[in-house]
């Protein structure tokens, strides 16, 4: 089932038929204690709604905090270490891939969270931009897994690589993580060959694309869940991106007018144009 959030509510959809949920409050809705047994409960129950078409799909999201876990994939790690050569930082990288404890870090707040359709920015002061497609997890206030998003984790390379101690401003400013389209609920997990895609279109061409599995993710979500829990409480739940296993050449950097698309088959494609500056 995938849960919408729009600009009339939530509905979800299951084999193409969408219901309205009634429930207006996201936060309410995802920290109940089955939200899987009570979507069930709306299909099962509920009429065929007809207005989704006319509603504005937003981001899923309520007052959530949005983490997320770095060098999750050997792809980041060698990226990460070439880019922060210069800086001495490249031995760190490749130890946290291969350290127990995973690199956990501040992503976002809800109100820097682009939707889907909307924009996501690059840094006015950044000159080395790339989008981190990241399947995100949706986690209840107990740390259960209860779906699946996906995610772009922009990042500033340029700033990211000057010094590892500047990756707050690589990675948190406005507009720097997008979300959606929908919420997968599912009981299961996903399985390792799920792909995950990234294409970016300049002037209506592919300017970059390419694809990764989970297969290829080092940590297993429920672990990376583990940690973020940790001695930390999220009474609303919390989103954890996942990693990027996808890194452009380090000839590429994003540009305004650029449309970045994320597919993650199960759950559907994220689409968002970049901007620079507001
Ligand atoms: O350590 C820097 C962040 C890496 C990251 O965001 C990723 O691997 O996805
Ligand atoms: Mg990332």
């Amino acid at each position: 089932m995938k849960l919408f959030c729009t600009s009339n509510g939530a509905y979800v959809e299951q084999g193409g038929t969408y219901f309205s949920v009634a429930e207006n409050s996201w936060d309410a809705l995802v920290t109940q204690d089955d939200l899987h047994a009570f979507l069930q409960a709306v299909v099962a129950n509920g009429e065929a709604a007809a207005d989704f078409a006319s509603a504005q799909i937003l981001a899923p999201i309520g007052t959530q905090e949005v983490w997320a876990a770095g060098v999750t994939y050997y792809r980041s790690r060698s990226a990460r270490m070439e880019e922060s050569k210069s800086a001495g930082g490249g031995d760190f990288y490749d130890r946290v891939y291969s350290a127990e404890r995973p690199e956990l870090f501040f992503k976002s707040t809800a109100s820097r969270v682009a939707g889907p359709g909307s924009h996501v920015r690059i840094r006015s002061d950044a000159k080395w931009n790339v989008p981190e497609p990241e399947l995100t997890l949706l986690i209840n206030q107990r740390g259960q897994i209860i779906g699946y998003t996906v995610g772009n984790d922009m990042s500033s390379r340029d700033i990211e690589g000057e010094n590892p101690l500047y990756l707050p401003q690589a990675k948190v400013y406005d507009r720097s993580c997008a979300l959606g389209p929908c919420i997968l609920v599912t009981t299961e997990p996903l399985p390792t060959t799920t792909p995950i895609r990234l294409e970016i279109l300049r002037k209506g061409t592919a300017a970059f694309s390419a694809e990764t599995t989970l297969a290829e993710l080092k940590r297993t979500p429920v672990s990376l869940v583990e940690y973020l829990f940790r001695d930390n409480s999220f009474p609303t739940g919390a989103f954890l991106m996942t990693g990027t296993g996808i890194v452009p050449p380090d000839s590429f950097t994003l540009a305004s007018g650029d449309r970045i698309r994320i597919t993650i088959d199960p759950i559907g494609t994220l689409e968002n144009e970049v901007i620079q500056g507001n």
